[in-house]
């Protein structure tokens, strides 16, 4: 205080963010302003932001995506609600492991580190988290009850351990779930992924996949490109499973087909490579001696080389044939790379007439096609088609069933074939059991026990948590660490007492993220959840976070979300009813990461200009759904703007005693009045770019208001103040201080719009990309070149023909017309 008595009125006129900034952030912890209150009337809005990941500091992709939902918890308490908006880490993960081993210290103290360094970076950049609800998956408080909700999914059958050929990283020297295998690579560390026999755990989620598809239609807040993603990945067909005969050993073959209505038009049946009577069927060794050669090179290719159509097969006859059961023809039985073992059979029957992969092949090799759909008009013939035909159209070729109307048709045909005894109806899904267990030591363990005589036998509850030793081994290439510890895998069977085997697997670390939402509610000492504080904040009113957990993470939460309620824990069974995904920071062409070296850290920013400016300048690149391009970016730009504001502000100090009340509908009151309509509206819709363009107008109308009076003057700055608060937070709260006002801005109400000052007229602005018409948006007659330009490229029918292309110009002509011109 001293020194600032000493310092020139100049000075303190300056916008300074390193001086105000660090105050208000520890004033913020020390008085708990955010804390959630259990005892409030007031509305409660859950804001939840998908909990980081401690392996460094944070970086962009964080303030961007924490900017984003810090925006919305901050407007949430200024329109009165008691808002709930905590934070975590999902701390536990092999990143740790492998630091440990690197640097020869403990996972755990690097996870702490970690995490403490970027809880003091989250409170610099000034998010408004409620600090006593913070957590760490790697706690034994925390994964204790990881450990007992596991147990709950066991008792109920949910989780179980079968051997199966698993996904096995070299590198990382573990099993990996098929979501983590990318394109053949492990997704953390770009290895090609092999194949390893191996007895796992596993959560039945594939029991719940109706629901998990069905629920969706509940979720009207996520988009459709996420709703979509997870369709597919659920990836529910109908169709019958239909059983042929081997003609020469009288093995049975049953096939999974979406296709029943094409039964007549099968010219050969396909194996998948590593399908069980492949290697049976092949007769002679020279066949056998290419078999062999076949595998291994199917062995390197990823499923997507394997099924993706337009390239060449790789197949091979097996010399055995098989009769179709609707019409006791012989047909060739191939084996081919574009059959997969682990989806339907691992077997098909091949309809290269209507199918275009069995197409291409049937091409490649000289096999009949023949047609058995055929369209309205000239009819289809097989020997000159140049692709196959999917569409829809009458059956032929196909004894009673001709002239049949398909895709309806589809339905006959499975019930007489169901009649005949010859195939069954069948609903089947690309979705496969979740494979937990990880031969991993920073996990939280399995809390099961091989018994000899009992076999695999719950921990009792009393027992649990189930700790990792201190002292395990981390040294590079180790593999199974608790596997191999003196200690940790002896146990006594907590049935009879004899000697037993701790399991020593760990869990997928997106077990420990699939609940840590619903622990945020209430940390419990005693119980996993407290039912009475989920049932009073759950649903989460908003989940933010990155668009790469669209499937994995939030089809696991999902899916322990209705099973905690059929365990009667919970009385909801759809966690997030409303998503927000922002886009990725992409720099030099691919999004910023530690491994491409790519980085900016926030903190260059924050240091240099100021966490308000860091976070504005964020949300300011554009829709907070797109891809941020750090070329477009600039801090300076928006520290000149953000000072500029603060001068403005400032210059209403000396005013603010004797100015008295705004009266009438001057041209400022009107614009601030608007200005509060617009913000409101954009905030609602996360319209968080636009919002900073409409601030930046009012800020221009204040500065143009020459003849204004001192009441409209100091009304349009404390809105603009008032709506700059949860963007930049210290920078509001430090003028809100300045102008005298008592308590936090940030509990201040949100300013409303005075109905009678905002009609304005409006015209329609046709919105161009390189001078096609893609949008036309009603807009006031006065807007500003940069609030068409910002409302034109936030539009959504226009932002999806502004992806992966570049922005060359942008022609804007006031208030009528924007035109992106792209390459
Ligand atoms: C004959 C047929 C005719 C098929 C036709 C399609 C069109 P979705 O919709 O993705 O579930 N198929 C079945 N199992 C397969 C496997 N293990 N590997 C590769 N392909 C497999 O796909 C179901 C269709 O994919 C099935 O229906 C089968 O080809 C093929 F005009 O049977 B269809």
């Amino acid at each position: 205080m001293a020194k600032d008595q000493r310092t020139t009125t100049r000075e303190i006129d300056k916008y300074d963010p390193a001086k105000i900034e660090p105050r208000w952030a520890e004033e913020w912890v020390r008085t708990g302003l955010y804390r959630a209150d259990e005892s409030s009337d007031l509305p409660r809005f859950y804001a939840l932001d998908m909990f980081p990941y401690p392996s460094g500091d944070l970086h962009m992709g964080h303030l961007e995506a924490f900017a984003g939902g810090d925006v919305i918890a901050r407007y949430k308490w200024m329109r009165g609600f008691n808002v709930l908006h905590p934070i975590g880490w999902d701390a536990f993960g092999l990143p740790a492991e492998n630091a440990a081993a690197k640097r020869g210290i403990n996972p755990a103290q690097w996870t702490a580190e970690n995490i403490d360094q970027q809880a003091a970076s989250f409170a610099r950049l000034g998010m408004s988290f409620d600090w006593s609800r913070r957590l760490a998956t790697c706690d034994p408080d925390y994964y204790r009850w990881t450990q007992w909700l596991f147990l709950k999914f066991f008792e109920r059958g949910l989780a179980y351990r079968k051997g199966a050929p698993a996904n096995w990283c070299p590198s990382c020297h573990t099993v990996l779930a098929n979501e983590q295998v990318v394109a053949g690579l492990c997704e953390r560390c770009d290895t090609t992924v092999t194949k390893r026999e191996l007895v796992q755990w596993f959560f039945k989620i594939t029991d719940y996949a109706d629901r998990l598809l069905d629920d969706m239609e509940r979720l009207s807040g996520w988009t459709d490109r996420v709703l979509t993603m997870q369709r597919n990945w659920i990836g529910r067909s109908e169709g019958a499973d239909v059983t042929f005969t081997v003609e020469e050993t009288g093995d049975k073959l049953t096939i999974f087909t979406t296709r029943p209505d094409t039964l007549w038009g099968v010219t050969f049946m396909v194996l998948a490579p590593e399908h069980p009577l492949a290697r049976r069927l092949i007769k002679g060794s020279a066949r056998l001696k290419d078999f062999d050669m076949f595998i291994e090179r199917v062995r390197t290719r990823t499923e997507i080389e394997r099924t993706s159509t337009g390239r060449a097969r790789d197949g091979l006859f097996t010399g055995a044939h098989a009769i179709n059961p609707v019409n006791g023809e012989r047909i060739p039985i191939w084996v081919a790379d574009y059959v997969l073992l682990e989806y339907g059979t691992g077997a098909i029957m091949a309809v290269p007439a209507h199918d275009q992969r069995d197409f291409e092949f049937a091409r490649q090799e000289k096999l009949p096609v023949r047609v058995v759909i055929q369209p309205e008009g000239a009819p289809l013939d097989g020997a000159k088609m140049a692709e196959a035909y999917a569409g829809e159209g009458r059956m032929a070729n196909s004894g009673r069933f001709d002239g049949t109307p398909t895709p309806d048709g589809i339905h006959e045909v499975v019930a007489w074939l169901e009649g005949e005894g010859l195939g069954t109806g069948k609903v089947r899904y690309r979705l496969r059991d979740w494979l937990i267990s990880r031969q991993r030591s920073w996990g939280a363990p399995i809390p099961i026990i091989h018994c000899p005589e009992h076999g695999e036998v719950a921990v009792p509850e009393d027992q649990l948590p189930v700790r990792l030793p201190d002292d395990l081994d981390y040294s590079a290439g180790s593999e199974s660490p608790l596997a191999r510890h003196a200690v940790f895998p002896n146990a006594q069977c907590p049935k009879c007492g004899k000697p037993s085997r701790r399991e020593t697997d760990t869990m997928d670390t997106f077990v420990d993220s699939s609940w840590y939402f619903l622990r945020y509610c209430g940390l419990d000492p005693e119980r996993a959840l407290d039912p009475e504080a989920v049932a009073r904040w759950m649903p989460a009113d908003q989940y933010t976070g990155g668009i790469e957990h669209a499937i994995l993470h939030l089809l696991y939460a999902r899916f322990f979300t209705k099973v905690c309620h059929d365990l009667g824990l919970v009385p909801f069974d759809e966690p997030f009813p409303n998503l927000l995904n922002q886009g990725q920071v992409i720099m030099d062409g691919s999004a910023m990461s530690k491994s491409r070296g790519n980085l900016v850290a926030p903190k260059e920013i924050v240091d240099t200009y100021g966490a308000d400016t860091a976070r504005v300048t964020m949300l300011f690149a554009g829709p907070f759904e797109a891809d941020v391009d750090w070329a477009d970016v600039s801090p300076q730009g928006v520290y000149r703007w953000l000072s500029r504001a603060w001068r403005l502000a400032m210059q209403t100090v000396g005013k603010r005693a004797t100015a008295g009340e705004p009266t009438g509908a001057s041209d400022l009151r009107r614009a601030t009045h608007r200005a509060i309509d617009g913000v409101t509206g954009d905030l609602e819709r996360f319209r968080f770019n636009t919002v900073i363009a409409k601030l930046m107008t009012l800020a221009n109308e204040i500065s143009d208001c020459g003849d204004s009076s001192d009441a409209d003057i100091v009304e349009a700055v404390d809105a603009l103040v008032l709506m700059l608060a949860p963007f930049a937070p210290f920078m509001a709260e430090e003028l809100w201080h300045r102008f005298g006002r008592s308590g936090s801005v940030h509990k201040a109400s949100w300013p409303v719009a005075d109905a009678s000052l905002t009609h304005v007229d409006t015209v329609t602005m046709v919105v161009q990309v390189s001078g096609k018409v893609r949008d036309r948006i009603d807009v006031p007659a006065g807007i500003t070149e940069e609030e068409m330009t910002a409302l034109a490229a936030g539009s959504e029918k226009v932002s999806r023909y502004l992806e992966e292309v570049e922005i060359v110009r942008t022609i804007v002509v006031p208030p009528k017309l924007v035109n992106f011109v792209v390459r």
